[in-house]
């Protein structure tokens, strides 16, 4: 690169305006196109390169000590609390009580990473010190998606029966909230001591992402309870669909009325939609198949925008489909991964495209931004996972390794700009990476899983047998009917 611009230098300056000025131009403009295809082939170049095993061993070496790093931090500075403050090194809780999210939502990557004496310091902390007798005031999605999905994982991969009886007794205490609002959908909080419930307007992700871990507690305790809650409450969001298919953002539970019909695959909305399918994935129930097909197919016909640097979401409104912003961010990265997962590689790849661009072009991805303007909405980066996970779904199943590229440029930027010297902070402005003093539990729970399993055997995780769930807890398929 640098001989062609010393050569155009070299151009710029030697040009005999007197003689041949025609000529020298052309000679320029030959060498502006020169230099443009090169930087073209060297980009491609860079993808097309063989991605060697080696290569594949060091980048899952290269997690596995961010883990180990990440871990220590929380050792360090928050043993036992819900998660690290890095930059001030201290703990932080959500509520009244820590309930331990780093080390139940961390526990299955040490154990997928092999990180053995991290995953028994965690179980240990566990099942030493986790009580949900306490008279925390919980938020049912974030509890349900981070440690009821936590535990049931931690029971299908190591055995122990205590992780059971913990997410049994964390299931029961929830439970209630699917009840009394006179609709079948639940409360948005839960006393988990008292069983108080409150704030009955909720959201289609809040109400529909509970039905894999409740579920599962079904399956797995043999009482048919929890899954007939669950699924009526994400059934009735999908019977309130609107004549286009699709969903609002915010609906009142007792009214069973929306209240805000903005239409979209983001915060509020998106883990319903991915709930659809995996639901049909882990349970074979064909409802779920058939409400996740309507809805994909009014998805791709209203939120679908394509640009040239690939397929962006736009909001639109459920009833119209008028469109109301065109702004996609880090929470949307998600909906590639899962066409790739549901069999529409060609949806997935032009969402994917438009994932990375998004990625690169502002240093790091930003929260929120409107690809329409270029205008960064959100500058922050919270450590979330989504393009990740969709790199990782990709390369599973197309096995391009263009993801693997992708994969390696995403996790290098995280594990060099986020870290600091007790674990990976947040940060709060992607353009000039500033740090933000937060590390949230799906850094442990998906981002670093993800971050690894693009690069591992896929034996480390067979994607026939386990389905994973939000939070990337894999859950094993369940044989037997639950209907
Ligand atoms: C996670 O807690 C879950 O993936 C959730 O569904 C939305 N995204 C966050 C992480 O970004």
């Amino acid at each position: 690169m640098e001989e062609f611009s010393n050569e155009l230098f070299f151009y710029a300056h030697n040009i005999d305006f007197t003689t041949n000025l025609a000529a020298c131009k052309t000679a320029i403009l030959k060498k502006i196109l020169l230099l443009a295809l090169l930087s073209c082939s060297i980009s491609s170049f860079v993808f097309a390169q063989q991605f060697t095993p080696d290569m594949k061993k060091e980048m899952c070496a290269k997690v596995k000590q961010a883990a180990q790093h990440a871990w220590k931090g929380y050792k360090d500075y928050a043993w036992a609390a819900d998660d690290l403050r890095p930059l001030t090194r201290e703990p932080r809780n959500w509520y009244n009580h820590s309930m331990l999210m780093t080390p139940v939502d961390a526990f299955d990557t040490f154990t997928l990473l092999g990180l053995t004496s991290e995953a028994k310091e965690a179980k240990d902390l566990i099942l030493t010190k986790l009580d949900f007798n306490v008279n925390n005031d919980v938020q049912v999605f974030e509890v349900t998606i981070r440690l009821l999905a936590g535990l049931i994982t931690a029971y299908e991969l190591d055995g122990d029966r205590k992780f059971l009886q913990l997410a049994t007794d964390l299931g029961d205490r929830m439970l209630p909230v699917f009840y009394g609002t006179g609709t079948h959908m639940p409360y948005r909080y839960i006393n988990l001591q008292t069983g108080k419930k409150r704030d009955s307007i909720n959201n289609p992700a809040e109400i529909g992402t509970l039905m894999m871990e409740f579920g599962k507690l079904s399956s797995l305790t043999g009482n048919p309870k929890y899954y007939k809650a669950a699924k009526l409450a994400i059934m009735d969001v999908y019977n309130r669909r609107s004549a286009l298919d699709l969903v609002g953002e915010q609906i009142d539970v007792v009214t069973g009325k929306w209240v805000s019909t903005q239409s979209h695959i983001s915060g509020y909305i998106d883990s319903y939609y991915e709930y659809l399918y995996k639901s049909w994935k882990l349970f074979g129930d064909p409802d779920f198949k058939i409400a996740f097909d309507t809805h994909n197919a009014a998805i791709k016909k209203w939120l679908i925008s394509p640009t040239p640097e690939g397929s962006f979401m736009r909001h639109v409104d459920m009833n119209t489909g008028k469109e109301t912003a065109t702004t996609y961010g880090a929470l949307d990265a998600f909906y590639a991964g899962l066409c790739a997962y549901a069999g529409d590689t060609t949806t997935a790849k032009s969402i994917q495209q438009a994932n990375y661009y998004m990625w690169t072009h502002f240093n790091l991805e930003p929260e929120e931004f409107n690809y329409k303007t270029g205008a960064v909405i959100s500058p922050y980066y919270i450590l979330r996972p989504e393009n990740l996970e969709s790199c990782f779904y990709l390369f599973r199943l197309t096995e391009n390794e263009s993801y693997l590229w992708q994969g390696k440029r995403m996790v290098d930027d995280i594990l060099t700009h986020c870290k600091n010297d007790v674990g990976y902070a947040s940060l709060k402005n992607v353009a000039t990476y500033e740090k933000t003093n937060a590390m949230e539990s799906f850094f442990f729970g998906e981002t670093l899983k993800y971050a690894y399993l693009i690069f591992a055997p896929p034996s480390v995780l067979n994607l026939d047998k386990y389905v994973l769930t939000t939070e990337a807890h894999p859950f094993e398929m369940v044989k037997h009917n639950l209907k």
